[in-house]
């Protein structure tokens, strides 16, 4: 423990993150349009609270008019930064180096987008990235310039879902509550499928996760991590 402290220390500082923007089709629709934004960037770190579907107290987030249209099989980005006013994009501009975890994605269908919590079932999942050995999904998008790429499946119905991007900080992660879970939802509007799937495999926010998951307390320092286990369920295909 005497070597892992400075490590969790520094982790614990200061650095998180907040999904800021969506990124469709080389357009950037702007930090907070049409993603609900909080003004802090602090983690959810209780899996069984209702901010784990969509942030939430004790980071209340500001709701948004824009619903973002998206084609059906069209990648979209989400832009991940440290802060809500950080314009840059170096790593320490996304999130501290010392998070290192999954990323993943998640589609609700609703009926309003703009007004829909996100609390509750129907989320499928869309993407994820753990650890290939080598690299974190995380570090990924850290240097990568905070960018998340999801491709919204092709054979999805289409209509109104909101687009959970997240991505879990495993830095503290021993013991559970340790994880720290960074999400937040964008508001979409998805057309020009010829898609009529109702995906089956879907998962409650909060309940896909549990403390005890295997990919949820894990201490990733020692011993090396060899076979990373992804949270939640498996990634829905067409
Ligand atoms: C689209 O996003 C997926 C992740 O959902 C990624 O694996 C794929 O490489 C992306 N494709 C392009 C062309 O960027
Ligand atoms: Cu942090």
């Amino acid at each position: 423990m005497k070597v892992l402290a400075p490590l969790m220390l520094a982790g614990a500082a200061s650095a998180h993150t907040i999904f800021t923007s969506l990124e469709v089709g080389g357009v950037n629709y702007g930090t907070g349009n049409g993603v609900r934004v909080p003004s802090y960037n602090g983690p959810i770190e209780d899996v069984t609270s209702n901010s784990l579907a969509c942030n939430g107290p004790p980071n209340p987030t500001s709701p948004t008019n824009t619903v973002i249209t998206v084609q059906a099989g069209q990648n979209v980005t989400a832009i991940w930064r440290y802060m809500l006013s950080t314009t840059g994009t170096s790593p320490n501009d996304i999130m501290d180096s010392s998070h290192k975890g999954p990323t993943l994605a998640y589609l609700k269908k609703v009926n309003d987008a703009r007004t829909d919590s996100g609390v509750g079932g129907g989320w499928f999942k869309i993407q994820h990235e753990g650890f290939d050995g080598t690299t974190w999904g995380t570090e990924r998008v850290i240097y990568g310039q905070g960018r998340h790429n999801i491709k919204i499946p092709e054979c999805i119905e289409p209509g109104q879902y909101l687009l959970r991007a997240e991505m879990i900080a495993l830095h503290g992660a021993g013991n559970y509550p340790g994880a720290q879970f960074y999400m937040e939802c964008a508001q979409i509007n998805v057309v020009g499928g010829t898609g009529t799937k109702k995906p089956s495999n879907t998962v409650s926010f909060p309940g896909a996760y549990k403390g005890t998951d295997p990919g949820v307390k894990i201490s990733i320092w020692w011993p090396p991590v060899t076979n990373y286990v992804i949270p939640g369920p498996d990634v829905f295909q067409c």
